[in-house]
């Protein structure tokens, strides 16, 4: 099978690199996607840049161009819930844009006409995702996650996103990924580990602990791959 790998932040697959060999460039609309094998499974792997709109382009090649049959996006978020911790890991059950807003028509916070609020991750994925946890004693949380192009900093905008969608993490990618995902059919697991709080403190927590986190959430994913 051929799975698609994607971060956002160059940080965020550096660790998945370190663990391959015998790895292709390509070149390619803009960004490069890294080919290698594991586990009798192609890989191709790519760093997309920050933002909803450049993860929906590099999601995009990667379906049309490369033909994944899978997509699992890889990186770190900002905690909301009191319970996580830095370096702790959730998946996306549910993903919503937390900035896009038609409100001023009486629409719902997060969508938009012909489209839907929450998009949602492959199930499939998910549950090998808990089996890979439990195997590993791991302990990995379900999540809504809002994504958005904004890095939240403030406890006023972190609490907002909370009590208007329910999330438990925000990024800036997942939902746009989401999105795509939902258009080609492909499934798509999302999986972030905490470098932050998305609080007033948050701008040097994910400068401290960017690598960490990327590093254990590349590292889940990799067993992962062995179990599909
Ligand atoms: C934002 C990165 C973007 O890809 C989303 C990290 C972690 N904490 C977050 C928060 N709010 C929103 N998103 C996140 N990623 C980092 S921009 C810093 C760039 O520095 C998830 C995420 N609180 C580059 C050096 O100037």
């Amino acid at each position: 099978m051929t799975i698609g790998i994607l971060g956002a932040m160059r940080e965020e697959i550096t660790p998945l690199l370190a663990k391959l060999s015998n790895i292709e460039e390509i070149n390619y609309a803009g960004n490069t996607y890294y080919k290698a094998e594991l586990s009798n499974h192609n890989l191709v792997i790519a760093y997309s840049k920050i933002g909803k709109v450049n993860s929906a382009i590099t999601a995009s090649v990667l379906c049309e161009h490369f033909k994944i049959q899978k997509l699992i996006f890889s990186g770190v978020a900002g905690g909301i819930d009191e319970d996580l911790n830095i370096g702790d890991l959730v998946y996306a059950t549910k993903l919503l844009q937390h900035d896009l807003d038609l409100s001023a028509f009486g629409h719902p916070y997060g969508f938009v006409p012909e489209s839907k609020v929450f998009f949602e991750t492959d199930s499939k994925l998910c549950e090998i995702a808990i089996k890979v946890a439990k195997n590993n004693n791991i302990d990995l949380k379900p999540a809504i996650i809002a994504s958005g192009d904004q890095f939240i900093a403030s406890n006023e905008k972190k609490n907002w996103i909370k009590d208007t969608f329910k999330a438990n993490a925000i990024e800036m990618e997942g939902a746009s990924v989401a999105n795509v995902c939902s258009h080609f059919d492909l499934p798509l697991f999302v999986l972030r580990a905490i470098s932050d709080s998305a609080n007033d403190s948050a701008d040097m927590d994910f400068d401290k602990f960017l690598e960490t986190s990327a590093k254990v959430s590349a590292e889940f994913v990799i067993n992962m791959i062995k179990e599909i």
